[in-house]
């Protein structure tokens, strides 16, 4: 049975802050479904998008989120192959063309017309979301709907970036912002790899939850008096990792790893800074033949191996569970980068 109205968290204008208060259930166009969200996890993006940090338009007012879990309870006619009670989750991209060249090589995170939950189109902050049924994730009977809630953007994309970084078994990544959200899951998907894996980030809360997920080391960059050299140093031989994850959001990091990524090592730009950009000094990178590139999510196959990672138990990364109610106060630690992992939005509360 479906409400005619619901609870969702609204960001009214420019800024926030977010409005916790009743609106209507959407109903499915053709090709559609309506998904009873259980679980939403909060991704720094929607705080980004709160703000209006990017050069790129959002509706307005809008429901954010994009880590959205939940059970399928209704869909349009033309869908035939979501069925009612399907567990599916709702990913930042809600939808795409299907037909563009990018969308026919499966870089549909490169669609011209792609549609973004809580971005162009409402997402995951409330009971009832609608998604396209061609990019719905499907969710594995015996997966926890609220643990699986964060890999559904921040899983995905950490997975894709260290896949598109090019590394091997063996091989060292640097992850930067490592105790953050996509961090804590990058840790564990690197682990799956059997990387070897340099954390940087700051405090002791953070170091102390890197080194239980696995890291071979830690790089505190509130502490450190030179970040480059001591990264370096933190690999078995002293030249710097293979890869470099840079997830942070703040612009420095984004004027750094190019100093200290391995000579014909790989950086992957996922962060998004407000109005950041990258640096490199142009001698040292072509003499050292650095790559330096950016990752963007990732399409329907990636993001159902990321949720097999997880169904195959090499995936544990540390949530805290809060109601929908409270997403005011998760914007506000994360905004001061006090949270450690995720914060997972209970839905039901
Ligand atoms: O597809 C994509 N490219 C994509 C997908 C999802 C998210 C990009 N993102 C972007 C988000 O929009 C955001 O800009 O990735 C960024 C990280 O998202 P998040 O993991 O959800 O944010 P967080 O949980 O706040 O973690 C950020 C961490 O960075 C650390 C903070 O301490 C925090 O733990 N950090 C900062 I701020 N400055 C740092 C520095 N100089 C730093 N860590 C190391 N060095
Ligand atoms: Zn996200
Ligand atoms: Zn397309």
């Amino acid at each position: 049975e479906v409400p005619e109205q619901q609870w969702a968290q609204v960001i009214e204008k420019s800024g926030g802050p977010p409005v916790y208060k009743q609106i209507p259930v959407a109903k499915p166009a053709a090709d559609e479904v309506l998904v009873n969200i259980k679980y939403s996890g909060v991704c720094h993006t929607d705080l980004h998008a709160m703000k209006g940090d990017w050069p790129l338009d959002r509706k307005l007012p809008l429901v954010g989120g994009h880590e959205g879990a939940g059970v399928v309870v209704a869909r349009g006619e033309l869908v035939k192959d979501v069925e009612l009670g399907d567990r599916v989750g709702v990913k930042w991209l809600n939808g795409s063309c299907l037909a563009c060249s990018f969308c026919e090589q499966a870089d549909e995170p490169l669609c011209a017309d792609a549609q973004l939950s809580g971005y162009t189109v409402d997402g995951t902050f409330q009971q009832y979301c609608i998604a396209k049924a061609a990019h719905v994730a499907r969710i594995p009977k015996d997966v926890a709907l609220d643990a699986i809630a964060p890999v559904l953007c921040a899983g995905i994309t950490v997975y894709k970036g260290l896949k598109e970084s090019g590394i091997r078994p063996g091989q060292s990544v640097a992850i930067v912002g490592a105790g953050g959200g996509l961090g804590s899951l990058a840790q564990q998907y690197a682990k799956a790899m059997g990387l070897r894996i340099i954390s940087i980030d700051g405090g002791e809360e953070k170091r102390a939850m890197c080194e239980q997920l696995g890291s071979d080391a830690y790089v505190d960059f509130l502490a450190s008096k030179d970040v480059v050299a001591d990264v370096r140093a933190a690999t078995e031989d002293g030249l710097g990792p293979h890869a470099v994850l840079l997830l942070a959001v703040s612009e420095k990091p984004f004027q750094q790893a190019a100093e200290y990524v391995r000579s014909r090592g790989v950086v992957v730009a996922i962060g998004l800074p407000a109005g950041a950009y990258l640096r490199a000094p142009v001698f040292q990178s072509v003499v050292r033949m650095i790559t330096i590139k950016g990752s963007y999510v990732g399409n329907r196959r990636d993001t159902a191996e990321a949720i097999e990672f997880f169904r195959r138990g090499l995936i544990k990364a540390p949530f805290k569970t809060v109601p929908l109610s409270d997403l005011a106060k998760v914007y506000e630690l994360m905004e001061q980068g006090k949270i450690a992992g995720r914060y997972v939005l209970d839905l039901s509360k």
